[in-house]
């Protein structure tokens, strides 16, 4: 097969001319691509298309999609099932607009976690912060099985960190960088009784220590798994295991958790990984590891107890399943999980209720194997409807594919059932995907997303490098239905959907939240009322600026500092109103950052240069947003 039919299955016409008749069908559905992925009307699809979809000027989406923003190092919120992009949540990035990597309050939080030796490292390399992330898995926390809209937690691939973001105000609190192990991929949360844990999978195999007295031995590599305490965000234990650890997920019972391995091998290159028939999924077992770790049966290795999970372990077991294996996911029943086969054209059906007598050895590891339906080429993901269906990526065809976990499970036992209900063309390449409230017990099954890693031609070209495609699918009914192309700038991995009525965001700052504490209690050193005063406080070489904002002017129209002084501007927004940002840039001294209302931000620099630079108000928030503006003078050294 080429490529090219490889990645479309229908021609460019056919695809246009379903367009028109879907566009026809639906009468005037609004604005937005409504693309029907089939050129034949079936009831099904013509009942889909008069469905209304869409979220008219002023209406709200019925969910948010936390989206990952892979290499970008974000976190997008989009409202669904409009597809708008409602926020970007700097995390692993810098983020021009809101001083994310540049103000004291998020250098803290992206200095305080790092790795001491990284930090020191970083700050010989003249940068006190990573200034890239990829950040593939933001999940939610939960309590007993569904979203508490406490927190949500993301993985950085690139630079072994884990996040947290505080679904209240919409910002990232904490950042870990994980010791012993080399990246962090796969990420799920603890679902039962809470979250709990954030489970985090260390795809690469590294010496340990990895401090150059190992190179190229790569027996002496190990693959780590790590628990992450959500609340503390503190390493509560990891285990090492053999082969490595690609995707993640844990059970609704709070027992187990479980990882994908795609190099089994523990080889070094594309040929050593792909080498065996089979790869396998490494099951945990929390009760029997937090034993051991009370026990202090464990061995301390980077700060953090280590236990020894590989082969013939008491924590762990590994179920053979066929090569490379990508995916990992808990079906909303609390029973079947599913591995994807990618390599293979099958995914692994399990029973995690066959997971005790697994461990207690009364059964064999492929005992616990339910169902293994043959899908279609390349099955990455799999989400479920929480009505027995389930919908895996296949990436190679370019297709979803609705199967049914019953009839496969049948089909598995040697009954003559076709588990497959129905395949749907995307465009192109789908990776991950994601049903409305899909990964908790209340997965209601009306919308999938299906995160396509190439668009291709279905945008007005913009060059070389395209945007993403992400397509929304209704599947509240018995078919499958594409209903919205959704273009993403590089590159969402994953994404999760979960309902408004989970999710209670603030509208103002409260002014004792904990996110500017440092700035408040500063100021109170310096007995300095940041919702009253202006002042300017100079402390040896150390000025510091404490300044208030109501729209349209700052408390101070100048403030003079010494060349070569070390400044720190603090800018409390004193406005109540919902929505009234400001924002404080001092022109070329590379300085901007947003004070949100009620919010205190903070900035330091170094005063380098003399002369007159005017700062203003950078987030438009009046008609006078023009004229909120200040000089700061910098006296020339030695004046
Ligand atoms: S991974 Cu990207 S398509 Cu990082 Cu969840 Cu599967
Ligand atoms: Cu304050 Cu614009």
């Amino acid at each position: 097969m080429s490529q090219e039919e490889n990645r479309t299955g229908l021609s460019r016409r056919q695809l246009l001319g379903s367009t028109a008749a879907a566009a026809a069908a639906a009468g005037a559905v609004g604005a937005g691509a409504i693309t029907l992925g089939s050129s034949a009307m079936t009831p099904a699809l013509a009942q889909a298309a008069a469905r209304d979809y869409e979220v008219k000027p002023g209406d709200l989406d019925e969910y948010y999609v936390f989206f990952s923003s892979g290499q970008t190092g974000e976190v997008r919120i989009v409202g669904l099932p409009s597809m708008r992009e409602l926020m970007r949540v700097p995390v692993f990035n810098r983020c021009s607009a809101t001083g994310w990597g540049q103000t004291n309050e998020s250098k803290k939080i992206l200095t305080e976690g790092m790795l001491p030796e990284y930090r020191e490292l970083m700050q010989k390399r003249g940068s006190d912060i990573y200034l890239n992330g990829d950040l593939h898995h933001p999940h939610p926390s939960q309590t007993d099985g569904t979203y508490d809209g406490r927190y949500l937690y993301a993985n950085d691939k690139a630079n072994t960190r884990v996040c947290r973001i505080r679904l209240d105000v919409m910002k990232c609190d904490k950042i870990i960088q994980l010791p012993n192990q080399h990246t962090v991929h796969g990420l799920r949360v603890q679902k039962y009784p809470k979250t709990g844990y954030v489970f985090c999978n260390g795809e690469d195999r590294v010496p340990i220590p990895n401090d150059g007295s190992v190179l190229d031995d790569k027996s002496q590599y190990r693959s780590i798994f790590t628990a992450v305490d959500g609340e503390t965000m503190k390493v509560a234990w990891q285990v090492m295991v053999d082969g490595n650890l690609d995707n993640v997920d844990a059970d609704y019972q709070g027992k187990y958790a479980f990882s994908t391995c795609y190099n089994s091998e523990e080889g070094v290159n594309l040929a050593e990984m792909m080498a065996a028939e089979q790869d396998w999924v490494v099951i945990f077992n929390l009760a029997r590891i937090e034993e051991a770790v009370a026990n202090g049966d464990y061995t301390e290795m980077g700060g953090v107890p280590v236990l020894d999970g590989r082969k013939g372990s008491p924590y762990t077991r590994y179920v053979p399943i066929a090569n490379g294996p990508h995916g990992m996911n808990t079906a909303p029943d609390g029973i079947h999980i599913v591995a994807n086969g990618k390599l293979s054209p099958t995914v692994t059906v399990m029973d995690v209720r066959t997971f005790d007598d697994l461990f207690d050895d009364k059964i064999g590891p492929r005992d616990t194997v339910v169902a293994e339906p043959e899908l279609g080429l390349g099955p990455l993901h799999t989400a479920f409807d929480g009505r027995g269906n389930a919908y895996t990526t296949l990436f190679i065809d370019s297709q979803v594919v609705k199967w049914n976990i019953d009839d496969a499970i049948r089909a598995y036992k040697g009954e003559a059932v076709d588990p497959i209900r129905q395949k749907l063309d995307v465009h192109y390449q789908p990776g991950h995907n994601h049903t409305s409230m899909g990964q908790t017990k209340e997965a209601d099954g009306k919308w999938l997303i299906s995160l396509n890693k190439f668009s291709k031609d279905r945008y007005l070209n913009v060059g070389p490098l395209k945007p993403e495609n992400d397509q929304l699918i209704d599947i509240s009914g018995d078919e499958m239905v594409l209903v919205h192309d959704n273009p993403t700038f590089a590159e969402p991995h994953d994404a999760t959907i979960v309902h408004r009525s989970k999710i209670d965001p603030v509208h103002v700052w409260d002014r004792n939240d904990p996110f500017f504490a440092d700035a408040v209690a500063q100021a109170k050193a310096d007995g300095v009322d940041l919702e009253f005063d202006n002042e300017v406080i100079r402390d040896g070489n150390k000025v510091r600026v404490y300044m208030t904002s109501v729209a349209p002017a700052f408390g101070l129209e100048t403030f003079t500092v010494k060349q070569g002084d070390e400044v720190t501007v603090y800018v409390t927004n004193l406005d109540e109103v919902e929505d009234l940002t400001h924002g404080f840039a001092i022109i070329n001294y590379g300085i901007n950052m947003e004070i949100g209302p009620r919010a205190t931000a903070s900035v330091t620099f170094t005063a380098d240069k003399a002369g007159v630079y005017w700062y203003y108000c950078s987030w438009f928030c009046h008609a006078m947003h023009m004229e909120m503006k200040g000089r700061m003078f910098v006296e020339p050294q030695g004046a």
